[in-house]
């Protein structure tokens, strides 16, 4: 692909960094154009039907939306194929890849609690998605360290950004879950040594996230050690 691709992103937004990890694994050149999440500029709103990021730009003529229909096309269009040959593995992919909305509303849903009972209650909730991929990772039929083996697939891109915040939040106020799921935690730990998914976000991620916590006026913000260097605004 000689295209000329631009991702419009908000700093912290794992949905954007889902496709940053599909653009570095396969080594592809992009730019990345930051928005403000508040402000988001007429020009965006043009190309963008839910006013959401990630947007992909191809070569200013085309924009695509929806992190896994970009994940998709990016996959289709250069290679290594990140997704497996085999038509039964690439479905069985694909619907774990669907699943991630409910992972990742599980973990976001926590993070973003208002009040100390809320928090409670929604950490209650993350087992059960943390089991149901856990019971996968046990039947997937290799040693890993990823999700189909030794190469890095979209599974993995879309799994790795929730990992990453469920670690955050697992730092701010240690939750003892993600030990309770031994094929999660070395798959986690897996994809957070990744280096396509070490450069996807900005460097400063845990701390944008934490800012996002304070501007957000959630409750978990009230663990974030003060003096959090200035980095972002929210995603
Ligand atoms: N299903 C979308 C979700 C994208 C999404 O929710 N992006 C957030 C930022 S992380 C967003 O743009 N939110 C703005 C809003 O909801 O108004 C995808 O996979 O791309």
């Amino acid at each position: 692909m000689a295209s000329r691709l631009m991702l419009c992103s908000f700093t912290t937004c794992p949905w954007v960094q889902r496709a940053a990890i599909v653009l570095r694994e396969k080594q592809i050149p992009y730019e990345i154009n930051y928005i403000d999440p508040d402000q988001r500029p007429e020009w965006f709103l043009a190309i963008s039907p839910h006013a959401k990021v990630p947007v992909l730009q191809i070569d200013g003529k085309h924009a695509l939306f929806e992190s896994n229909a970009i994940a998709e096309y990016l996959d289709e269009t250069v290679p290594p194929r990140l997704h497996p040959a085999d038509a039964i593995a690439r479905a069985r992919n694909r619907a774990w890849t669907d699943y991630v909305t409910t992972f990742s509303s599980a973990v976001t849903g926590a993070a973003y609690a208002d009040s100390e009972e809320e928090f409670v209650a929604r950490i209650a909730k993350i087992p059960a998605p943390f089991g149901k991929i856990e019971a996968a990772l046990a039947e997937r039929g290799n040693a890993g360290p990823y999700f189909n083996g030794p190469k890095l697939s979209l599974v993995d891109a879309a799994y790795a950004p929730f990992l990453q915040r469920y670690t955050f939040m697992d730092r701010l106020r240690p939750l003892g879950l993600i030990e309770r799921f031994p094929h999660l935690l070395a798959w986690r730990d897996a994809l957070l040594a990744a280096p396509a998914v070490k450069s996807s976000t900005i460097p400063e991620i845990e701390a944008a996230w934490h800012q996002n916590l304070h501007k957000r006026k959630r409750w978990l913000a009230k663990f974030v050690a003060q003096g959090v260097p200035a980095a972002a605004t929210a995603q």
